[in-house]
């Protein structure tokens, strides 16, 4: 016998083993770590709209959980990025979010009149816990408006738009190096207490009039505004902290922007968008990093299960968001809404109870757990395909040397994976599930002998990541 007939016996005997064992039948990732793409900044949410106040009212053991939830990467989420809101309210009342200029110092060139009271509704509190306790080191501060003032319609709500941009013009003046300059001194209070603010945004949904704060921009005047604010940011010597745009209540209406802004292209830093009214199905056309920055089931009652019955608050669901975004759209981050406060819908991923005695995590939060604990910002994605029938899988190698791989079986059929990195040699491997009976729990992962593959068992509707450490 020829060594091709052997092959070919063994082939058939293998064909025999998988019509045998069905869906037990063990079935290969490959992982191809020559093929790369975008580079990972991580996974986060926000607490802003004073959402910070209602987690600091709790009882010191009850934040240090809620805390723990969002940012610790052994138990909880382990998130990597804040997004914090910057005020343009005169007040604080019901759940606004107060301006560091709460009234006109009198025009765009007088002297400015900044007010800091040291705790931005809380936000403060929850900055220096992530970045000092956590080591959160992605914080991105995001003003929803201009203050009313600075706006053609003369109120932080209600739409309008920033005075000197194209097609806007006040009898107050040009307010947009005034704008800018604020935006700074926001920047610069974060850095008095120690923290680097990293990214800063000066829209949110520009392409949306709401009854809060809210500011309309398209991508010319957005360009307009990049135009002064970048050298404003220079000057003051934040060199570091990167502009994003825009983001627009959806993924296509960011792309809808993109052209106009292709002149002040180089003095962007992160392209930002939002998933309510278009998900993100494919890339945004740009050279820049694209964040997916707020995305929630905002009216879904609040739900807990990985998988019920395919409801839009299930963890499974957004376990297959993410992915989408990050293999579809080449997200290089996802942020959801809010991360923890009361209330009975699923617009956060935890939930303080009505009596404020208990924390509540959701299976969206442990969804979010199995990308951010093992995808670490700088981590770059790699080609990954095969899987069981029915399951989504993605793989990144990090900046330490180890590759996570995600294995989501939405199907219900459960099996053996085996996990092949082409030309690595693991010396360790392990692996997580979450589905509805756990929550990222440690599973049994066997290394062959030789470190070049590694198996578990994958049940089904559940998500598994794999982590392996390469040999010395
Ligand atoms: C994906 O993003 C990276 C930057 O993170 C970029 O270099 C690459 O061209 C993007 N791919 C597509 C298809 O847009
Ligand atoms: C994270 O959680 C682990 C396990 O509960 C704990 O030992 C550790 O101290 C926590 N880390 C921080 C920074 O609080
Ligand atoms: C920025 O840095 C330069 C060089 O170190 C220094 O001369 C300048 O005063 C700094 N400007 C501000 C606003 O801190
Ligand atoms: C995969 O699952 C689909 C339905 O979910 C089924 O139609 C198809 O035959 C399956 N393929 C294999 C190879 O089992
Ligand atoms: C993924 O989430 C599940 C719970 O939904 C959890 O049991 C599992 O431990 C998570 N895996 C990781 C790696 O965080």
């Amino acid at each position: 016998m020829t060594v091709w007939n052997l092959l070919l016996v063994f082939n058939a005997a293998v064909a025999e083993t998988r019509i045998t064992l069905g869906t037990r039948q063990a079935s290969t990732v490959t992982v191809d770590l020559t093929k790369t793409y975008q580079t990972m900044d991580g996974f986060g949410m926000s607490e802003t709209f004073q959402r910070a106040n209602q987690m600091k009212a709790l009882s010191e053991p009850l934040q240090r959980y809620a805390l723990d939830l969002l940012f610790n990467r052994t138990s909880g989420a382990g998130f990597s990025i804040l997004r914090n809101g910057i005020g343009s309210s005169p007040d604080s009342s019901s759940d606004h979010m107060v301006s560091i200029q709460p009234k006109n110092p009198g025009g765009p060139n007088a002297a400015p009149k900044y007010v800091w009271d040291g705790n931005d509704n809380s936000q403060v509190w929850v900055t220096t816990e992530a970045v000092k306790t956590y080591g959160v080191r992605t914080v991105y501060a995001n003003a929803w408006s201009a203050p009313g003032y600075m706006k053609t319609n003369n109120n932080d709500a209600n739409g309008g738009s920033l005075c000197g941009v194209s097609g806007a013009s006040c009898s107050s003046g040009d307010w947009k190096q005034a704008y800018a300059n604020y935006l700074v001194q926001y920047i610069a209070y974060y850095k008095e207490i120690g923290v680097e603010v990293t990214h800063v945004g000066f829209l949110n949904e520009p392409d949306l009039t709401t009854s809060y704060a809210s500011m309309r921009s398209n991508g010319q005047q957005a360009a307009d505004f990049v135009k002064v604010l970048r050298p404003t940011i220079d000057k003051a010597n934040y060199t570091n902290v990167k502009v994003t745009c825009c983001d627009t209540e959806g993924w296509s209406s960011q792309q809808g922007m993109m052209s106009a802004l292709s002149g002040v292209s180089s003095m962007l830093g992160t392209i930002t968008a939002h998933s309510y009214t278009s998900q993100p199905g494919s890339p945004i056309n740009t050279p820049h990093r694209v964040w997916q920055t707020e995305n929630a089931d905002l009216q879904g009652p609040w739900a807990t299960a990985f998988y019920s019955n395919n409801g839009a608050g299930e963890g499974l669901n957004w376990a297959n968001k993410i992915y989408d975004a990050v293999t579809r759209a080449n997200a290089s981050a996802y942020l959801y809404w809010i991360g923890v406060q009361g209330g009975a819908t699923n617009s956060k991923l935890i939930r303080i109870s009505d009596d404020k005695k208990q924390i509540i995590p959701s299976k969206r939060l442990w969804a979010f757990a199995n990308w951010s604990r093992h995808v670490q910002p700088g981590a770059v994605r790699v080609a990954a395909s095969g899987g069981p029938n029915g399951s989504k899988v993605s793989a990144f190698k990090n900046v330490d040397g180890t590759i996570a791989i995600q294995v989501i079986q939405g199907g219900t059929g459960p099996g053996a994976v085996t996990i092949k990195v082409n030309g690595f040699t693991a010396n360790a491997a392990k692996a997580w599930i979450t589905d509805n009976s756990h929550d990222c729990e440690e599973q049994t992962a066997t290394l062959a002998a030789d470190g070049g593959s590694v198996s578990a068992q994958v049940p089904g509707r559940s998500m598994l990541t794999f982590v392996l450490e390469p040999a010395a």
